[in-house]
């Protein structure tokens, strides 16, 4: 299994030596993936920092959010064209980085919504990701939906209506990223919510309830990582969590980092790699018993 951690473990990653120092700080502590957020390529020199991960033998992925101004869901086509092209600049972003994927929060504003839901939203959505899915195919870089909790968006919020999504698109490139901390708000039953997903996980994250150490939420990670193992996943698993210096304040506000759940980032890194190997090794002999 590939174990990855996200770049805002360590800093906001919006320029070439902040995603140099969190990628070295990453493979040191053994991590073989690491996630990048979406940034401005103005600012990030993106041969170089693809050149280090091969020098490193640390692997890069590509993600990104959609600010109210690029929400591919919105009522407004002007709106929902400048979203379009945010993404087809994050999947030009994900191959020259040699991303072999692009995930996150894309179908909607990464926000609180305050209104319903319409059909036309849904529509409008599936149209715009029907169009980046084959844009991405073609750069070969798979698109993953990161399915969030009710507060950071009104479209989708658990894996049932990310499949019934998927089918709508028709597409083969559109893949489901799934997040422990969001199925912990909406999903009965996170074992079962993986399970129905089965193959169409693109990428998944560990988090913790409360955004904190692994293991010190109440998150009930063995069901998790036995449904993972079920199913055969052989993707990644990246732990992501933020501390306060770890994200913009756009960014922090989405997601209420009001408070710092932990201070020393390469502690961080360290224990949730432990962590999650752990959890993993423990699926896979429960699993042994009895196949
Ligand atoms: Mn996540």
């Amino acid at each position: 299994m590939k174990f990855g951690v996200h770049s805002f473990v360590w800093n906001d990653a919006q320029d070439t030596a902040a995603i140099e120092y969190g990628m070295e700080r990453a493979r040191v502590a053994g991590y073989d993936f690491f996630e990048l957020p979406g940034f401005d390529r103005k600012r990030v020199d993106v041969a170089r920092i693809a050149k280090t991960a091969e020098s490193l033998g640390i692997e890069l992925g590509a993600s990104c959010g959609l600010a109210p101004e690029f929400d591919v869901s919105s009522d407004d086509p002007a709106v929902v064209a400048a979203g379009e092209a945010v993404l087809n600049e994050a999947v030009s972003i994900a191959r020259d980085v040699g991303s072999r994927g692009m995930s996150g929060p894309i179908f909607s504003g990464h926000q609180k919504y305050r209104v319903m839901p319409t059909r036309r939203n849904w529509d409008t959505s599936v149209a715009v990701l029907t169009r980046v899915a084959d844009r991405a195919k073609a750069a070969g870089v798979a698109l993953s939906m990161e399915l969030v909790n009710r507060y950071e968006t009104n479209l989708m919020n658990t894996v049932k209506q990310g499949l019934a999504y998927i089918r709508d698109t028709g597409s083969d490139n559109l893949f489901l990223h799934i997040d422990t901390f969001h199925m912990n708000i909406e999903e009965g039953d996170m074992g079962q919510a993986i399970r129905l997903a089965g193959g169409r996980i693109g990428y998944f994250h560990v988090g913790e309830s409360n955004r904190g150490y692994l293991g010190s939420g109440s998150i009930d990670f063995a069901p998790v990582f036995d449904a993972l193992v079920a199913i055969g996943y052989q993707k990644v698993i990246s732990v992501e969590a933020f501390n306060t210096q770890g994200c913009g304040d756009w960014l922090k506000a989405i997601c209420a980092i009001w408070r710092e759940n932990w201070t020393d980032a390469d502690a961080f890194a360290l224990t949730s790699l432990d962590f999650m190997r752990a959890q993993w090794d423990e699926a896979q002999r429960r699993a042994a018993a009895y196949r």
